[in-house]
């Protein structure tokens, strides 16, 4: 790569989202203060007050059953209702839609105090069977479905218990939106999808795969934004994890685990992250798309200290000091 691109303030492009990110590595050369702190964190197996572990009551009255692996269930809260509100409003530069949907929470595990680094790979392995049951329930009716995870309290998730949720809706939300677009427009030119092509190149280079196995690739992409923004994908194209087939579904949980415990031992802390799976829209037509999951950590430099998205980034453009492929040097030599 470019030697300026280590030293120099340079702008990347991020391909699927059309945008550019400002990247700083002059500032990242301060000396590293990251203090390893290791925040002790001592959850019970079984928690009596927790909504979300088995036999227990949640918010609305019901009652969990006594599961043994993955629990699925209608949020109580859910941000979308499956009946559309029939009412599309429009007047002058003030424009609504109705928007129809359904939202579930997926509990990773009966026990309380595991996080997904945490389980073994057959455990994970139930969680990956979860969303694609859940994917292919959901995907019949709806155009979108919003596989993801919150984790940790600086995320905004209210619960330690590991779980995630899944929205699905009658829409293709706005940043799925730009990547269906940005995809179909690099395979109508190239015949090829783009992130198999940016794969290809990560690759060849190197620099920024944090791990990779028979059928995956854990890598920091070119244009990450967050400090320590990752994305994992399949080798061979593959538009929706329904196309995943049982062996991938295997290392699939066995390159998470790994990727997982790099993050918790990066800082000495359970690592808090937004992450989500992007496939194929369930009812659109999407050429080139490629299936791949984002997570996003918030944090920079220790258990404590986050980088904030604020100000420059509020106003003008995102901007990083750490560059991606320090980042994945700091991910690969932590032992996973
Ligand atoms: P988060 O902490 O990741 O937001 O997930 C918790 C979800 O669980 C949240 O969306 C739902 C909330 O609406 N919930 C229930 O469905 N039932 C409950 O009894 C409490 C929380
Ligand atoms: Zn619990």
């Amino acid at each position: 790569m470019d030697a300026d691109l280590a030293h120099l303030p340079h702008r990347r492009w991020n391909p699927l989202l059309r945008e550019w990110v400002l990247v700083s590595p002059h500032r990242a050369k301060r000396p590293w203060l990251g203090a390893e702190e290791t925040v002790a964190e001592s959850r019970p197996a079984y928690d009596p007050d927790c909504y979300l572990c088995p036999g227990n009551q949640r918010v609305n009255g019901d009652w969990n059953p006594d599961y043994k692996d993955t629990y699925v269930f209608h949020n109580d809260f859910s941000a979308l209702l499956p009946e559309p509100s029939h009412h599309r409003f429009e007047e002058g530069l003030m424009r609504a839609e109705p928007a129809a949907g359904e939202c579930r929470v997926v509990c990773f595990s009966p026990r309380h105090d595991q996080t997904l680094a945490d389980m073994e790979a057959e455990s994970i392995v139930r969680v990956i069977e979860t969303w694609q049951s859940e994917l292919a329930d959901l995907g019949q009716r709806w155009d979108w479905v919003q596989v993801f995870e919150n984790k940790g309290e600086v995320m905004g998730c209210s619960n330690p218990h590991p779980h995630g949720q899944i929205w699905a809706s009658d829409f293709i939300p706005s940043l799925p939106a730009r990547e269906l677009e940005a995809q179909a427009d690099h395979f109508h030119a190239h015949r090829r999808p783009l992130l198999m092509d940016s794969l290809a190149q990560e690759l060849a280079s190197g620099e920024r795969i944090v791990d990779q196995n028979e059928h995956w690739v854990w890598l920091v992409p070119f244009w990450a934004v967050w400090p320590f923004e990752t994305m994992l994908l399949p080798r061979r194209p593959i538009a929706s994890l329904l196309d995943v087939a049982p062996a991938e579904v295997e290392s699939l949980a066995e390159i998470m685990k790994a990727g997982l415990r790099r993050y918790d031992a990066l800082f000495g802390v359970s690592f808090p992250y937004s992450m989500g799976w992007h496939g194929a829209p369930t009812r659109t037509p999407a050429p080139g798309w490629q299936l791949h999951a984002h997570w996003f950590p918030p944090l920079l430099r220790s258990a404590t200290v986050k980088k904030f998205m604020v100000g420059y980034e509020m106003l003008a453009e995102s901007q990083r000091d750490l560059t991606p492929e320090q980042a994945a040097e700091r991910l690969r030599s932590t032992g996973g």
